[in-house]
């Protein structure tokens, strides 16, 4: 993993900027703030524009590269919500969601899902009373399966974006590069192959919608159209190839929970060359336990992640972790966009 620890200059000099622009913004979900966020991070410390640059153009084998030593103020941030539907008007993290933007402002343009956490860009991952064993981010006592982020989609992020303000369960993010060495030609051939299938995992779907928009869906037309396009790709998703790009060094497209590997069974060679991957990159995950202060990203074209199970109380200092998902071409997905700066896909 590629790694870099701030040093106290850089914290000052950070502080220092997201003071002369914070006052300006109340969210970072601000339109005015997304645009000008790829402007500000020019003047980041050159160390972290760097290490941020060369890992989206060098495209490090690891695949999850982690700025740590940011300090969180523990008070100041509050107790951790106890859904991220209960949102303040005003985040409370405010100053560290902005250094988050501008950080990946560095690798693309931060997206969101019309679909997922009421159309919001930045989302909370937090353990959730009564998800405990769901296959979604807030389930705490399963595990969840490792996966590339929104697989199932052509409009997937390129990179995820996590940032740590408490873990103190010391939950383990789990993370594994895609490494096809031990791969024969004709394997990596079948797996470039159209022959798999992907469906959304479940926050996408209309039971995890919010309150909020459940009252909202009947009179958007925009929004009920997108859920039903999640639940038409649920019910018939169309077949993918779990590689692209370089057969000498894949891409990968791969959430093994949401594949009905089941249903492969018609295609033997598909499903043998399938578990075979899969039983790889199982064998190469790491446990990456996030600290607060921590901004960890991960090429979602290179790399899977998940979470091991663990152990939480809901006393509001469990644990609490922002995330967000950034695209290199923000232009792929305009037919899904309401305007070429709008950020939500629908
Ligand atoms: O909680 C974690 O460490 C990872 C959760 C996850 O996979 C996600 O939010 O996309
Ligand atoms: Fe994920």
């Amino acid at each position: 993993m590629e790694k870099i620890i701030l040093c106290d200059r850089e914290i000052d000099e950070i502080k220092s900027l997201v003071n002369e622009i914070s006052f300006q913004y109340s969210s970072v979900e601000d339109d005015k703030f997304l645009k000008e966020a790829s402007i500000i991070a020019h003047e980041l410390p050159k160390r972290i524009r760097t290490f941020i640059n060369d890992f989206r153009l060098l495209e490090p084998s690891s695949g999850v590269c982690l700025i740590s030593g940011y300090p969180i103020s523990d008070t100041k941030i509050g107790k951790t919500p106890s859904h991220w539907q209960h949102r303040q008007k005003i985040s409370s993290a405010l100053e560290e969601e902005i250094i988050f933007i501008l950080f990946s402002a560095l690798l693309g343009d931060v997206i969101g899902w019309a679909t997922q956490q009421a159309g919001h860009i930045v989302h909370d991952v937090i353990p959730i009373k009564g998800h405990e064993y769901e296959q979604l981010g807030s389930s705490s006592k399963e595990l969840l399966w490792w996966h590339n982020e929104d697989a199932f989609h052509p409009f997937r992020g390129d990179y995820l974006g996590m940032m740590c303000l408490r873990n103190q369960e010391k939950a383990a993010t789990t993370v594994a590069p895609v490494d096809t060495s031990y791969l024969k030609p004709e394997e990596i051939a079948i797996l470039f192959e159209p022959r798999f299938t992907i469906r959304p995992d479940e926050s996408h779907l209309v039971k995890n919608q919010s309150d909020g928009q459940k009252t909202q869906t009947n009179s958007d037309n925009l929004l009920s159209s997108s859920y039903q396009k999640m639940s038409a790709i649920d019910s018939e998703p169309e077949k993918i190839s779990v590689f692209y790009g370089d057969p000498k060094c894949p891409y990968v497209r791969i959430d093994p929970y949401f594949m009905d590997i089941d249903k492969l069974k018609k295609d033997d060679e598909a499903l043998k060359t399938l578990n075979k991957l899969i039983q790889s990159i199982e064998s190469n995950l790491t446990n990456l336990v996030l600290q607060p202060g921590d901004f960890c990203f991960i090429d979602n074209y290179k790399a899977v992640h998940g979470r091991k199970p663990y152990a939480t109380v809901y006393d509001g200092q469990h644990r609490w972790l922002k995330r967000i998902i950034i695209t290199r071409d923000l232009r792929k997905s305009r037919s899904a966009r309401s305007s070429c700066t709008s950020r939500i896909i629908y």
